[in-house]
């Protein structure tokens, strides 16, 4: 879509051109105009989104030192880093909406915007690098997959290869897995532990069920959505079960089983308050994480302070003269300067 706002154009011409782009399937870019709603709720949940990947790099941090070899550590490695990666492609997808990434890590850090439920559980053992491979990494990319066909242009984009990544990420921790399952009764069983331990919380990922999902029907009419919470994750469970099979390890539910009638897995009810309880803040690990991300935050200001010196020194019309090689010195940044916003996260 091209339309611009200019403010002579009554508001409800403007939102028939937004719903005939919506509606032909076009993509909205960060010139066109959009309903506020529409802005707000994609900075809500891609600033959600982009905050997950950056704490999410933490459960699985916590395992580099202990890889149990040096190929495993530098997968892992690659994959911590394809993480803050992601954030960054999402922290620059929110700023097109017109906020910057030091206003979205504020919120985060001041816990006014939220990450996934997921990242405030613990990693007990190494089989928990695998688990969160292939549980939650595949849990993303069935939730993630839809998102390339967002009506929000920068989004769906950044989507597409968020989900070649992920896709990686998600095969590393089957092949983990699988690994531990055919090794000795002592690595089989720390595999089915681990799976056991994220089987819910990874359920849980989509969200709320469908009738208590205040956001799900706005979203899926303007096209951000475009399947329910209910419905990935009933595609997710129809993908894992036989995927478990063939890792000879089994789901953490006595009624799983095929229904003939709807074509998919039944699967026993979830325990909601307990999702309730980590949005709320209480999940077993929620202090930690916010706390070690404020921690990191704070260690990379000089970074930050940097970053912003040499870009103020080399910004058109800037007479400090130096040259674009020069390494910039700790502490030199101009006063009440902000990130830089190719700063680190
Ligand atoms: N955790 O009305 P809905 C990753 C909140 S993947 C926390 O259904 P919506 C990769 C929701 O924000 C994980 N909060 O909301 C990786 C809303 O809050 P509000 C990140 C949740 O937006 C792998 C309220 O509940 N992926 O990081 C959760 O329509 C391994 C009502 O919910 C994304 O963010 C939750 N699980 O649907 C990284 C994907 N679910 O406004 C490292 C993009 C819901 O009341 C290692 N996001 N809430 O304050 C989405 O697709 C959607 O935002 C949903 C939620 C589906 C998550």
């Amino acid at each position: 879509m091209t339309t611009t706002a200019p403010e002579t154009v009554d508001t409800a011409a403007l939102e028939a051109v937004f719903d005939a782009a919506v509606a032909a399937d076009e993509r909205i870019e960060p010139r066109d105009w959009m309903p506020d709603a529409y802005r707000a709720t994609l900075i809500r949940q891609i600033a959600q989104h982009a905050h997950s990947e950056i704490i999410g790099m933490q459960p699985e941090a916590n395992w580099i030192t202990r890889a149990p070899s040096l190929r495993r550590k530098a997968i892992l490695m690659a994959k911590v880093q394809d993480e803050a990666g992601h954030g960054l492609y999402l922290y620059s997808a929110a700023e097109t909406l017109g906020v910057s990434r030091d206003e979205l890590l504020d919120k985060l850090h001041a816990g006014r915007q939220r990450y996934s439920s997921i990242f405030n559980y613990p990693t007990l053992t190494w089989a928990d690098v695998g688990a969160i491979g292939w549980l939650v990494d595949g849990a993303a990319i069935t939730n993630q997959v839809p998102l390339c066909r967002c009506s929000y242009g920068p989004y769906a984009r950044a989507m597409i290869r968020v989900c070649k990544e992920e896709s990686f990420h998600q095969r590393q921790g089957y092949e983990l897995l699988l690994a531990l399952s055919r090794g000795t009764e002592a690595q089989h069983a720390m595999a089915q532990d681990a799976v056991n331990r994220w089987w819910w919380p990874s359920l849980m990922m989509f969200g709320p069920p469908d009738g208590e999902s205040p956001h799900s029907a706005q979203s899926m009419t303007w096209k951000i959505k475009r399947h329910s919470n209910d419905e990935l994750r009933r595609r997710f469970v129809d993908i894992c079960v036989p995927q478990a099979e063939s890792l000879g390890l089994t789901l953490p539910d006595p009624d799983l089983r095929w229904n003939e009638e709807t074509g998919h897995y039944d699967f026993s009810p979830i325990d909601w308050d307990e999702f309730n309880e980590v949005l709320r803040g209480n999940g077993p690990c929620n202090e930690q994480r916010l706390a070690r991300r404020r921690e990191a935050h704070e260690e990379g200001a000089w970074v930050r302070e940097a970053a912003a010196a040499y870009a103020a020194k080399h910004a058109p019309g800037s007479h400090s003269g130096g040259t674009p090689h020069s390494t910039p010195e700790r502490g030199t940044a101009a006063s009440g300067s902000t990130e830089h916003p190719e700063a680190m996260v």
